[in-house]
């Protein structure tokens, strides 16, 4: 039987990211997918991701720059675009709020480009269409964007597949155990059983529960069920207003509670992605599909666009899945225990993390093939930063 370099076991982003970079290193790569390849049940489908670099956390701004210059490697072995820029990205929150202070000083650390904006410049930057509250400010960075993710997915996968791996869709992982001279054997639910030197698990909403069965590990990786919103652009007096990256409109953070974040309209025309950065806890195999409430959303879309997009209620609404760690940094790491350094996890991407899917990807690929990387700052993104806390102190979900 074939024994693989790499199996890795999720075909979503990053998974797709990881399977392409162990297949381009010349690898004998395993792409698992439990459900259909491009399906809807997990996180890595649908119209748009944002980018942005300018994070308050500054640890995400060096894989979001690795990333941007990664896309562009990607999209041109394959001939197609999946990344589009905005006019920018806006960060905004109250004045005096040590989240734009952080911002700033990612901005700084990392020699991003920024511009620190009042209220009223702000309206005169973006043509009157976004109206900050009182004593708010905003920090406008020129790294803003959009990711499409199901195109993006499939791009990695054409590219694992032409680098040489081996995909395989309906076929779940149930078990992970050690096999004889080393190494792993991942044990399907159709009995089928799979040899690897290692294994990578990005299962997305799924991880913990795998992980759990496989090792007892209980990693504080929570899912959430949540939706994106897109809402009509109200008419103007030339038809709809222009809320779209070529006139001149950002990705948009709104760094108030909730957390609320869009993208300029691009990929449904007249309409605009405004959406909460949150969910309700869930089981991914027992989803309710249920109603999301948006009431925060009206009210904030009535005074935010000044009455440029029609508050009534979402006219479109894609459902997705977060996988949220208590403070809402990545999990890329060994599992360690009987696996040592050949089981590796990415997970808990909570709700941010598609945009640096080409970077974790390579950083994923590093740890099974190498075990060590650089250029990522590892000691966040630990297994073990929740030990003795297990089900950790998440942030309000
Ligand atoms: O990925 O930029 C992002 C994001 C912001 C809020 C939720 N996700």
């Amino acid at each position: 039987t074939t024994t693989y370099d790499v199996i890795v076991i999720g075909g979503g982003v990053m998974g797709s990211s990881t399977a392409y970079q162990t297949a381009k290193r010349g690898s004998k790569t395993l792409l698992l997918e439990q459900f259909d390849f491009l399906h809807h049940r997990g996180s890595s489908h649908g119209e748009s991701r944002n980018t942005r670099a300018a994070y308050p956390e500054d640890y995400y701004t060096p894989l979001v720059l690795e990333s941007n210059a990664l896309w562009r490697r990607a999209e041109a072995e394959i001939g197609y675009k999946v990344y589009f820029k905005a006019h920018g990205h806006l960060d905004m929150g109250p004045s005096e709020s040590e989240i734009l202070r952080a911002v700033i000083s990612t901005c700084r650390k990392h020699s991003l480009s920024h511009r620190l904006m009042d209220g009223p410049e702000v309206l005169r930057e973006f043509s009157g269409r976004i109206q900050l509250p009182e004593n708010w400010a905003a920090v406008y960075t020129e790294h803003g964007g959009a990711i499409k993710p199901t195109k993006a997915v499939s791009m990695f996968q054409t590219l694992a597949l032409k680098n040489g791996a081996v995909l395989r869709d309906n076929t779940e992982a149930k078990e992970i155990k050690r096999g004889e001279n080393g190494g792993v054997l991942v044990v399907a639910a159709s009995g089928e059983v799979f040899s690897g030197r290692k294994c990578v698990v990005t299962a997305g909403a799924w991880t913990k529960k795998l992980v759990k069965t496989v090792s007892g590990v209980e990693i504080p990786i929570q899912p959430l069920e949540t939706a994106i919103h897109y809402w009509r652009i109200s008419e103007g007096h030339k038809g709809h207003y222009e809320l779209n990256g070529e006139a001149g409109f950002p990705t948009f953070d709104d760094y108030g509670d909730p957390l609320i974040y869009g993208t300029p309209s691009f990929e449904f025309p007249g309409l605009i992605k405004v959406t909460v950065h949150g969910g309700q806890g869930c089981d991914p195999d027992a989803r309710t599909w249920g109603p999301v409430s948006m009431l925060e959303l009206r009210e904030w879309i009535e005074t935010r666009f000044a009455g440029r997009v029609d508050p009534t209620g979402p006219v479109n609404t894609i459902l997705c899945m977060y996988s949220m760690t208590p403070d809402e940094d990545f999990v890329l790491d060994f599992l360690g225990g009987e696996f040592g350094k050949d089981l590796v996890v990415g997970g808990g991407f909570s709700g941010h993390g598609f945009k640096m899917a080409p970077a974790v990807g390579r950083v994923l690929a590093d740890l099974a093939l190498n075990g060590v990387t650089e250029g990522a700052e590892l000691d966040k993104f630990r297994v073990r930063r929740f030990e003795g806390n297990p089900r950790g102190n998440f942030k309000g979900f």
